[in-house]
C-alpha cells in the first residue's frame, strides 16, 4: 500500500538520482515491462504429476522436507497465485513436461497440448505467459544416465519424440497466450568417470537435436533454447551437452543459448558471457540460479553476481534478446517464500542496474579514469535504491519490504499446513 512515508522517501531519492541524470519515473516504466519466467518446479520439488511414484533423477536433487509441498496441479496453481501476488509486475510461468494436468495415464512420448489445457486457461485468466521444457529425466528410459545421446537408437527415438511433442506444446502456448514461449532442452547425459569416447555421444546428441528441430515452428509462438552444464551428480567426469557443445550448436542452428548461473566452474560467471554471446547469437535464455559448492540451484539472493547479470542486461541493452528465467529448488524453506525471494531479488537487481549513472560511467571509463569509475560505482551502492524499490512495490499493489512474509505465513497456516 502506498503511504505518505513511501511517497516522501521516493521524492527525496528521485532528486538524488536526478543529479546524475537518472529519471526514476522512466526507470520504473521500463522495469514494468520486464518479464521474469518463474519456474513451476520450486513448488513441488521437481516431482511433477505424470508419475507420482517416480523419483527425481538426472543428477539434480532437492533436499529438505518443509511441509506444504504441492501435490496436484490445483495446489501448485494456488501456491503460484499466492507467490505472484507478492511480486511486482506481470510475468511468465515456466512449465516442465512432467507437469501435465490430466486424468489420463500417459507416458512422456504421448504428451499433447490438450494435457496442458488447464494450465493455458489459468495462464490466460492470470495474464501470464508460458514457457516450456521437455523433461529428460525422472523416467526409466533415462535410468542409465543417457537420453538423446544414448547408444541405443530406440531410446534416443523415445526422447526425440518427447522433445518434438514438447515444441508443439510450446507453439500451442505461444498461440494461445499471445506471448512467445521459450522451449528449453536440458539433458542430463554424462559419465561419472572418464570416458574413452567423448566424441560419439556428442555426435549422437547433435543428430538427435537436428531431428527434433527439423520441423519449422513460427518463432512468434515458440523459440527453442538449449542448456549446457559442466557436471551433475553422477556425471562428474563428462557431460555430453557441455558449454562448448551448445555454443556451437546454438550458433550454427540459430537457437537461443541458455546460460544457467549454476552450470559453470566455480569462478566462472555467466555475467561475463552475455555480451560476448550477444554479438553472435539469436538470443539468450537465462536460468538465474545460485551455485553453492556442488549444488547449482540455491534460492537466488541479491549477491554480486546477480547484480552483475542485471547490470550487463541493462547497460548493454540486452533485454530484448534475453529471456530471464529462474531455476532453483529448495525444500528446506517455505516454497512460496522461495519463489517470492528469488523473483523479487531478480527484479531488484534490474532496478538497481537502472539506477546507476550508466552514460556517465561509460564516458569516465573511455577517458581511462578508473579512479572515478571505482569511486562512483562504490558510492552508488549506498544510494537510496530501497526507496525506489518500496515505491515500485507500493505503486504496483504488492507488499512493501518484508510485509509479504506475513502473508506467506498466513497462507502457510491456512493452506500449506493442512496438506499431509
Ligand atoms: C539442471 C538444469 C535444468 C533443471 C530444470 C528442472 O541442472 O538446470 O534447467 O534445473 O530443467
Ligand atoms: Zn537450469
Amino acid at each position: 500500500m502506498m503511504t505518505p512515508e513511501i511517497q516522501e522517501a521516493y521524492e527525496a531519492a528521485k532528486k538524488l538520482y536526478a543529479k546524475h541524470g537518472i529519471n526514476t519515473d522512466d526507470v520504473i516504466n521500463q522495469l514494468k515491462d520486464i518479464k521474469i519466467s518463474m519456474h513451476c518446479w520450486q513448488g513441488d520439488d521437481v516431482r511433477g504429476f505424470i508419475n507420482k511414484d517416480q523419483e527425481l533423477t538426472g543428477g539434480i536433487s532437492v533436499t529438505g522436507n518443509y511441509p506444504g509441498v504441492a501435490r496436484t496441479p490445483e495446489e501448485l496453481r494456488q501456491d503460484l497465485e499466492k507467490a505472484y501476488s507478492l511480486i511486482p509486475g506481470k510475468h511468465k510461468l515456466n512449465l516442465h513436461a512432467i507437469y501435465v494436468d490430466t486424468d489420463e495415464k500417459i507416458d512422456y512420448n504421448e504428451i499433447e497440448p490438450r494435457h496442458f489445457e488447464k494450465w493455458v486457461t489459468w495462464a490466460k485468466e492470470q495474464g501470464l505467459g508460458l514457457d516450456f521444457n521437455p523433461t529428460l529425466f525422472s523416467h526409466p528410459k533415462s535410468e542409465d544416465g543417457f537420453t538423446l545421446s544414448h547408444p541405443n537408437k530406440e531410446i534416443r527415438d523415445f526422447w526425440i519424440e518427447h522433445c518434438k511433442r514438447s515444441r508443439k506444446i510450446g507453439e500451442y502456448f505461444g498461440r494461445e497466450t499471445g506471448q512467445t514461449c521459450v522451449t528449453n532442452v536440458w539433458i542430463p547425459d554424462g559419465y561419472k568417470d572418464n570416458p574413452v569416447d567423448r566424441l560419439a555421444p556428442r555426435k549422437r546428441l547433435e543428430e538427435s537435436l537436428d531431428e527434433i528441430f527439423k520441423e519449422e515452428i513460427d518463432s512468434e509462438y515458440n523459440l527453442d533454447a538449449i542448456e549446457s552444464k559442466v557436471f551433475g551428480i553422477g556425471s562428474e567426469a563428462y557431460v555430453v551437452g557441455s558449454h562448448e557443445f551448445y555454443m556451437g550448436y546454438g550458433l550454427t542452428r540459430d537457437k537461443l543459448i541458455c546460460l544457467d548461473a549454476g552450470h559453470f566452474h566455480p569462478t566462472e560467471v555467466v555475467s561475463n558471457k552475455l555480451s560476448a554471446i550477444s554479438l553472435f547469437s539469436k538470443g539468450m535464455l537465462l536460468h538465474v540460479s545460485r551455485p553453492v559448492r556442488w549444488d547449482s540451484d540455491h534460492v537466488v539472493i541479491l549477491d554480486d553476481e546477480l547484480q552483475e547479470i542485471a547490470k550487463e542486461l541493462v547497460v548493454n541493452n540486452l533485454l530484448d534478446k534475453t529471456h530471464i528465467g529462474l531455476d532453483f529448488f529448495d525444500a528446506s524453506i517455505n516454497r512460496v517464500a522461495a519463489w517470492v525471494i528469488g523473483a523479487r531479488n531478480m527484479i531488484k537487481a534490474l532496478l538497481k542496474a537502472y539506477l546507476e549513472p550508466i552514460e556517465q560511467l561509460k564516458e569516465i571509463e573511455l577517458k581511462g579514469d578508473f579512479t572515478t569509475r571505482l569511486a562512483l560505482r562504490e558510492e552508488f551502492k549506498s544510494y537510496p535504491f530501497g526507496a525506489i524499490w518500496d515505491y515500485y512495490c507500493a505503486s504496483l499493489g504488492v507488499p512493501v519490504r518484508e510485509d509479504w512474509l506475513a502473508q506467506v505465513r498466513k497462507y502457510e497456516e491456512e493452506v500449506l499446513r493442512n496438506r499431509n
